[in-house]
């Protein structure tokens, strides 16, 4: 039996070469081996009429640029899913979507199925994201030149959280994030390495110490680099959930780490 576990993601494109690659390394590509999942990737020319397969025109009303037209997305939803009622989560990549967090994703993995249509140019008309978009998501507040990278970044962010794709379950809930603060600093071998130690309290055995260690660094990287998501961590965890562990100080000199 297959199709009761993974998720199946279809991404129409003006550009298949761009996903070329991306589905066949590491966390992807095993997830795509091991049956977890299906990624299609459909050219959106396929569903276009004419001879020169034309997938943009002028905008109405005037400007620069040009729009990608619907009819060739609505006529491939159609092949796609057939019946209306049958169609999947519909996730616009646009610069002037919902901007990706954590939260969405994990809502987006939820789903058995995703399409994702990846605009170019000046956008995608209208009628497209009113009838077929579920979701528009846009990768942050920069300029893209098409929905593309920003479907990979979908691709990539679901995927990791499926069940069975991670090695240990337990690191996608360790990192930056997915507790609404940023990741702890990070050490391996050697202990001391042109000049710079390792903590000694992370070499100390003490899980104790080290788990308040990392959620205070956690807490203090988090205020210092992005007081966005300070606040919104203080007020969601009324300042409490991490426990207010060893005070500045208590570490001695460990604490010049970074
Ligand atoms: Cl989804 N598309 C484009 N073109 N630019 C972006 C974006 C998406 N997200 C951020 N910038």
């Amino acid at each position: 039996m297959t199709g009761s576990t993974g998720m199946h993601i279809d991404v129409l494109t003006l550009f298949p070469a761009y996903f070329t690659g991306l589905l066949d390394v590491s966390l992807l590509g095993r997830a795509v081996d091991s049956g977890l999942l299906r990624v299609d990737i459909h050219d959106l020319r396929t569903w276009t009429t004419d001879p020169h397969r034309t997938a943009d025109d002028m905008p109405y009303g005037g400007g620069a640029g040009m729009v990608l037209k619907p009819e060739p997305f609505f006529a491939a939803v159609e092949a796609l899913y057939g019946a209306v009622e049958s169609r999947p989560r519909t996730v616009v990549l646009t610069p002037r979507g919902d901007l990706l967090d954590q939260a969405r994703v994990r809502d987006l993995a939820t789903s058995e199925r995703l399409l994702l249509l990846c605009g170019r140019y000046e956008g995608i008309d209208e009628r497209v994201h009113e009838a077929l978009a579920t979701d528009e998501i846009s990768i942050g507040d920069y300029v893209l030149a098409g929905g593309e990278a920003a479907a990979a970044v979908v691709i990539e962010a679901v995927t990791r959280l499926l069940p069975g794709v991670m090695g240990n379950d337990r690191s996608a809930m360790d990192e930056s994030h997915a507790d609404g603060l940023l990741e702890y600093p990070q050490y391996t071998r050697p202990a001391s390495y042109r000049g710079m130690d390792v903590p000694a309290i992370l070499r100390s055995g003490d899980h104790g110490r080290v788990a308040a260690w990392r959620t205070r660094q956690s807490v203090e990287r988090t205020r210092r680099v992005r007081p966005d998501l300070y606040a919104r961590w203080e007020r969601a965890s009324g300042g409490s959930a991490a426990p207010r562990l060893p005070e500045d100080g208590d570490e001695g000199s460990d604490d010049a780490a970074d």
